[in-house]
C-alpha cells in the first residue's frame, strides 16, 4: 500500500467510527466504541503495520494521518460522552424530581380532654371565690375513706360505696370526701376559715351504664367557719349551676342522706336529652344527679379536731363527668374513656 491508499482507508475507519457514533445512545456503550477504535486491538494502531511499505519521505505521514484520525475520533467520542451525561443528569433529575407544591402530611396534635377541661373550669370559679386547690390520694386508707367520714366498720352505709381493696386497711378511694378529714387536721383554724376544693379520680364497684362508670371523677368542696350555713351552700351551689349551664336549665335540691353531713342534700340537673320528660339516659327520671352535699356532720368536725361548738362547715362533693355529659350532652358515661379520637376531637 502506498500513503494514498493508506490515507482513503484511514479515511474509511474515521466515516465508520462516525456512523457508529451515531447509534450510541448510552454512556455504556460509548466506553466499547472508544475501546474498538483507539484501543490497542483497534484500526489505528493496526495501520502501523504499513509502515514497512513505506519510503523513508512517506514514513512520517504515516504517523500524522493516523494520528489526525485519532484525534478526530477522540473529540468525536469526547463531545458524545459530555452530551450523553447531560442527557443522563436529566433524566435523573426528571426521575428523582420532587414536588414541593405537594401538601405536607400533617402531624396530630393531643389537646387535653374534655374532663380536664371541666376540672379546670370548676376549679378557677372556685378559686376565683377564695378556695384552695388541695390534692388527694386515690389510694386511701379505710379510716380516712370511711371512719374519719363517720362510716365505721359494717356501717350499711358502706354498701353503696363498695370498692377496690388493696389489703383490709387500704383501697382505692370511693369518694374525694377524706381528703376533708386530712384538710381539716392540717388547717390551723387560728389563721382564719378553711376553704379547700379538691378534684381528682375515684372508684366504685358500680356496674358500669350511660351515667354509671367503675372509675370516675369528683371534686370535693368544703367550708369550714364559725357562721358558715345552709343558705350559703345553696348560694354557692346555686352560683355553680348558673355559671356550668346557664339559666335554661332547671336544678333541684332533693332531700338525701349520707353519714357524714346533716342535713344532707343532693343535686339534680334536667336531663338534656329528654328535657325532663323521661328517657334512657336519665332513666326515666327527668333528672341527672350532680352532686352530693350537706353541711358537715359535728362528729366529722370533732374527729378531724375542730370543736363542733365553735365551728360549722358546709361539703359537697360533685360529679365531674355528669357534668361534662349535661354541659355536652354526652349520652354516655363511657365515651368519656374509651378514647376514640372521633369523640375526643370535638372538644
Ligand atoms: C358522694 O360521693 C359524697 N362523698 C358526696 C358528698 C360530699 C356529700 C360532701 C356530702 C358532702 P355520691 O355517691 O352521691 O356522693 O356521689 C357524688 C356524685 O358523684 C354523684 O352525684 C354523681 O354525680 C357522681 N357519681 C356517683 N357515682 C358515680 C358513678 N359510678 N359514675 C359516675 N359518676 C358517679
Ligand atoms: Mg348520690
Amino acid at each position: 500500500m502506498d500513503i494514498k491508499e493508506i490515507n482513503s482507508h484511514l479515511d474509511l475507519v474515521l466515516a465508520k467510527a462516525e456512523k457508529d457514533l451515531e447509534e450510541v445512545t448510552e454512556l455504556k456503550d460509548l466506553q466499547a466504541v472508544k475501546v474498538s477504535y483507539l484501543g490497542k486491538k483497534g484500526p489505528l494502531k493496526a495501520a502501523m503495520k504499513y509502515m514497512k511499505d513505506l519510503s523513508n519521505e512517506e514514513k512520517p505521514l504515516l504517523g500524522q494521518a493516523i494520528n489526525k484520525v485519532q484525534e478526530a475520533i477522540n473529540e468525536k467520542i469526547e463531545a458524545l460522552q459530555v452530551h450523553l451525561e447531560e442527557k443522563a443528569l436529566e433524566e435523573a433529575l426528571e426521575k428523582d424530581a420532587l414536588d414541593v407544591t405537594l401538601p405536607g402530611r400533617k402531624h396530630a396534635t393531643g389537646h387535653r380532654h374534655v374532663l380536664v377541661h371541666i376540672m379546670e373550669d370548676i376549679e378557677d370559679l372556685f378559686v376565683e371565690m377564695g378556695y384552695q386547690v388541695v390534692e388527694g390520694y386515690e389510694i386511701e386508707s379505710d379510716h380516712y375513706n370511711f371512719e374519719m367520714m363517720n362510716l365505721p366498720k359494717n356501717h350499711p352505709a358502706r354498701d353503696m360505696q363498695d370498692t377496690f381493696y388493696i389489703t383490709d386497711e387500704v383501697l382505692l378511694r370511693t369518694h374525694t370526701s377524706p381528703v376533708q378529714a386530712r384538710t381539716m387536721e392540717a388547717h390551723d383554724f387560728s389563721k382564719g376559715p378553711l376553704k379547700m376544693i379538691s378534684p381528682g379520680r375515684v372508684f366504685r364497684r358500680d356496674d358500669d351504664d350511660a351515667t354509671h362508670s367503675h372509675q370516675f371523677h369528683q371534686i370535693e368542696g368544703l367550708v369550714v367557719s364559725k357562721d358558715v350555713t345552709l343558705a350559703d351552700l345553696k348560694g354557692t351551689l346555686d352560683l355553680l349551676a348558673k355559671e356550668l349551664f346557664g339559666y335554661d336549665r332547671a336544678t333541684r335540691l332533693r332531700p338525701s342522706y349520707f353519714p357524714f353531713t346533716e342535713p344532707s342534700v343532693e343535686v339534680d340537673v334536667s336531663c338534656f336529652k329528654c328535657g325532663g320528660e323521661g328517657c334512657h339516659v336519665c332513666k326515666g327520671t327527668g333528672w341527672i344527679e350532680i352532686l352530693g352535699c350537706g353541711m358537715v356532720h359535728p362528729h366529722v368536725l370533732e374527729m378531724a379536731g375542730v370543736d363542733p361548738k365553735e365551728y360549722q362547715g358546709f361539703a359537697f362533693g360533685i360529679g365531674a363527668d355528669r357534668i361534662a355529659m349535661l354541659k355536652y350532652e354526652i349520652e354516655d358515661i363511657r365515651h368519656l374513656y374509651q378514647n376514640d379520637q372521633r369523640f375526643l376531637n370535638q372538644f
